[in-house]
């Protein structure tokens, strides 16, 4: 089998030869399981799926997604082929969503929080501090609370197959190291203009933290911290390295503040196109897609904050106090919410995360 995405990762290694000094773009990434399961070999139709993706070539995002089209490729002796196109060039979350209700766009691997205007619940990921450890985050993403909400997509012209891991969201700003809330706010100086994904709940949490909140699709946050519209933004440490967010933002602090998970969806008008051996196996293939980013993205996580440091990122690790007063902020996050989401809803995914710490 050939992995198509590590020329591409070759080829973005040798881009930075030159006087500075050479950095590895991505960790010791697992190699993906092998592809297993029965080819087809009857001609069902040739398409050719287009997926767009907000994240850039380097992300487990992207190289999970390249698993995918080879999945799809080989099962079908290559009558299924996917094109990836990255770094929010079809437009972004909001955007392609759009475009997989009208059909203008095959599949999309959106964050939960835009997708929460198809699917309200999903705000239940937006909640602060809900999913303490990955394995926790995980199990959650693999329980039937979390696929149910995914059956609710039903009826939009969207169907979801599967949660990704995204990761959980550290803090970047440009102006001052932050250690406190009372860091974000300012107190005496100005508070920090904060980029948010575009939904609510993220809106009210770093108002709760004292910032001026931006919200803004994902696309246009690195311009607008370079021409200093914004002085922050928070993403995992993977997203924020190869975003190349580090060449405009001097401080992150590892605030771990909110774990959302990205969804993996096809456009309806194309799933409908599909016979149903191929629709069956569009859903293994995220499915499998689905595990191996998540592995992917375990690996880039801590590497890809030392990373950061070593480019010249102040990073500012927080002790558990100094977590408590962010989570004490950001309380009147779920006085306010928690009803609107779902108190049940919440409480299920509380009882998961207890029972895996219980483990
Ligand atoms: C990429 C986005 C991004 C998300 C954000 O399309 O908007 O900050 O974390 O990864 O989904």
């Amino acid at each position: 089998m050939h992995h198509p995405w590590k020329l591409t990762l070759a080829v973005a290694g040798a881009t930075l030869l030159g006087s500075s000094p050479v950095y590895a773009t991505t960790p010791n990434l697992s190699d993906p399981p092998p592809i297993e399961g029965e080819v087809v070999t009857e001609d069902l139709g040739s398409h050719t799926i287009r997926v767009g993706l907000g994240l850039a070539e380097t992300s487990p995002l992207y190289i999970s997604t390249r698993y995918f089209g080879d999945i799809l490729s080989e099962r079908t002796e290559g009558r299924l082929t996917v094109n990836v196109f990255p770094n929010s060039q079809l437009g972004d979350d909001a955007q392609m969503m759009e475009m997989l209700q009208t059909g203008s766009l095959d599949m999309t691997i959106p964050s939960t929080s835009p997708a929460t205007t198809y699917v309200q619940e999903l705000a239940v990921f937006d909640l602060p501090f809900l999913l303490p450890t990955r394995e926790a985050a995980i199990a959650v993403l693999e329980s039937d609370v979390a696929l149910g909400l995914l059956d609710k997509f039903e009826g939009t012209g969207i169907k979801a197959f599967a949660y990704h891991e995204n990761g959980y969201r550290q803090l970047t700003n440009s102006v001052r190291p932050v250690e406190s809330p009372d860091d974000i706010a300012g107190l005496d100086v100005s508070g920090l203009t904060i980029r948010t994904m575009e939904n609510p709940v993220q809106l009210s949490i770093w108002e709760a933290l004292g910032a001026n909140p931006t919200p803004m699709a994902f696309g246009e946050v690195f311009s607008a911290m370079e021409q200093g519209v914004i002085d922050g933004q928070e993403n995992p440490w993977s997203t924020i390295l190869t975003s190349n967010f580090h060449e405009v933002q001097d401080y992150g602090s590892e605030t771990r503040h909110v774990y959302t998970p990205f969804i993996i969806m096809m456009s309806e008008r194309t799933w409908d196109r599909l016979d149903p051996v191929y629709q069956e196996l569009v859903r293994e293939a995220a499915q499998e897609a689905a595990a191996y980013e998540i592995q992917l993205a375990t690996e880039y996580d801590d590497w890809a904050r030392d990373q950061l440091e070593e480019r010249g990122m102040q990073v500012t690790r927080l002790d558990d106090d100094q977590i408590a007063a962010f989570q004490d902020a950001v309380q009147p996050v779920y006085d306010q919410w928690a009803p609107r989401i779902g108190e049940d809803l919440i409480a299920e995914i509380q009882q998961i995360v207890e029972d895996t710490m219980n483990d």
